[in-house]
Parts: C-alpha cells; structure tokens; sequence
C-alpha cells in the first residue's frame, strides 16, 4: 500500500489574497481532481478574467471566513498571504512554491505539505493529475496553462525549470492551444489593460504583506507591456502608497516591472522606504525609484534583498 492524497469533499481549495492566475487556477484545478470548492480571496485580475473566460471556467467563490473549516492551501504558505480567519481553520494540505519564511501555516498536527521549486503552483497540481492516473480535460489543462504561463511570463523568466516547460507543452496540447507564445503574448496583453483601475486599485492589485519580525511590509507589483502609462500615474500611485502605510505598516513598497525590457523600477512610499530600498539593493534612487535591470521576481528577486535587510 502507498500513501495516496485524499481530502473530504467539503474541502476548500483556497489561494492567497489579491488572487493571481497562478493561485486561482491551481485552486480550480485542485478542487476539481480531489472533489472539493475553489475560493478565491477577492476580486480576479484582468489576466485571471482572460484565461477563465478562454476556456469556459467558471469564476470560483469568494470566501475569507475559514474558522472551523476543512483547508487545502495553494500557491502560498504564509497566514500573512490569507484572511486572518485562517488561524482557525482546520489546514489539511499546504501545496506551494514559495520560500519558507516567516508566518508559516503551523499547525498542532501533522499535515501534508508539498512545496516543489519548480515556477509555478499549476506545474505541481498538473503533475498529481499525471501521477494519479486522472485524465486531464481540455477545460483544465487551459486553466493550468494559464497559471504556468503567468507565473513565468510565458515561460521566460530565469527560475522557470524544465518540469514547468514539459508540463505547459502537454498541457498546451491537451488544451488545443498551438501557440503556447502567442497564447503567453494574448495573456499578457489582458495583464496590461489597466485602464479600467484607479491607482490605488493598480497598487493594491498584486500585493503582499510580508513580516520580518517586528516589521510589518506592503510590496505591490505591476507588470505591464505598457508600464509608461503606469508611470504616468506615479504621483496618486505615492498617495495610495502613503494611505496604506498608515494602515500599520512600517514600509510599502511599489514596482514597475517593464515587460518589454525585463528591467523593474522599485519605488517606496516616503524617504524612509526609499532608504531600505537602497540599503537593502546597493542601487542609489534614481528620477523615479530603485532601477533593477532584468530583475522582475517579487519571489526571487525583490522581496530576498528586503528580508535579508530587515532580518540582520
Ligand atoms: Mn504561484
């Protein structure tokens, strides 16, 4: 007899808050081969919107009251990435890419965890189907797509591994997708219509909080094919800065992440913030922020020079 993965099938299937394609596709993918419901913690980004409505995916249910209930986590593992209820909740699994840092999901027992280094959440939830013998169906293979390709930028950015490249090409053709590029290029495409977002909505669309110790942070990133139209908005994107630092933060953070050039600009809200950003890149503020050439990771390549300045 083998271990093999089960949940009950009142289990909810929950990614991180600010939702992103990666979070909101693995949890759809998740519920639908253990049995279960997908929950997203707020509203989906117009990439996130694209790919669903690509494949005729339903948009999951919002939940962030998870006291007393049967939890699968995906693509995080910090309680800070979740609804505070969530130090309620009964966690069952934990399945993720992320470092292990701070605020871990601990639990009083044992559970199952699986964190593979691999780019992306979906590269992971593909790979049970593959294992389990499931057949995966052309609805969920799009889905799955779709999260690789958002976590990787249509596979390009450096951390994506081979098993992240193998599993989107299978995928691709399950799903009937023949241009795994110009599906990457449709996507990012929908990523970059900001328009319709006011700054704060634009600041607070794909941010996390993270805690070094006594230190609480707010780092939001905007990647865009058209991040000068962004920029133009720097000014109220600082006044949205500056009113979420009063909500108990100690720094926030922005970055403009170009995806024409791969090269990132990180801003802070006040003299302050911009001090860490120095300190903590080596890199001296320029007309706008900090400019990190072909650093474009929250992940791998902003938050881990952070945390390293706050944790000596
Ligand atoms: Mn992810």
């Amino acid at each position: 007899m083998s271990f093999q993965l089960s949940f009950p099938s009142n289990a909810l299937f929950v990614g991180h808050k600010n939702p992103d394609t990666d979070c909101t596709c693995s949890a759809i993918a998740a519920a639908n081969l253990w049995g279960g419901t997908p929950i997203i913690q707020g509203e989906l980004n117009p990439e996130t919107e694209f790919v669903l409505a690509q494949f005729k995916v339903q948009k999951p249910a919002f939940e962030d009251n998870f006291a007393g209930k049967d939890v699968v986590i995906v693509d995080h593992n910090q309680t800070t990435q979740s609804a505070p209820s969530v130090v309620e909740a009964n966690i069952l699994s934990i399945i993720d890419h992320h470092a292990v840092q701070d605020n871990f999901f601990f639990q009083k027992g044992p559970i199952h965890i699986d964190m593979r280094t691999v780019a992306s959440c979906c590269t992971i939830i593909a790979d049970y189907y593959k294992e389990m013998n499931v057949e995966i169906s052309a609805q969920m293979a799009g889905v799955m797509l779709g999260g690789i390709l958002s976590d990787t930028l249509g596979l390009t950015v450096p951390h994506t591994t081979d098993i992240d490249r193998e599993i989107a090409a299978q995928l691709a053709e399950i799903a009937g997708i023949d241009s795994v590029e110009g599906f990457a290029n449709e996507m990012l495409a929908a990523k970059s219509d900001l328009s319709k977002y006011t700054a704060a909505e634009i600041l607070n669309l794909d941010y996390k909080d993270f805690i070094f110790g006594d230190i609480k942070i707010g780092f939001g990133v905007c990647e865009s094919l058209l991040i000068d139209k962004v920029i133009a908005k720097q000014e109220e994107i600082n006044a949205a800065m500056i009113e979420n630092k009063k909500g108990g933060y100690d720094a926030i953070f922005f970055a403009y992440v170009d995806l024409v050039t791969k090269n990132s600009v990180v801003v802070g809200a006040d003299d302050a913030d911009f001090a860490v950003l120095e300190e903590a890149f080596g890199v001296a503020k320029g007309d706008l922020g900090v400019t990190l050439e072909g650093k474009i990771s929250r992940k791998n390549d902003f938050i881990p020079p952070v945390s390293e300045h706050y944790n000596a």
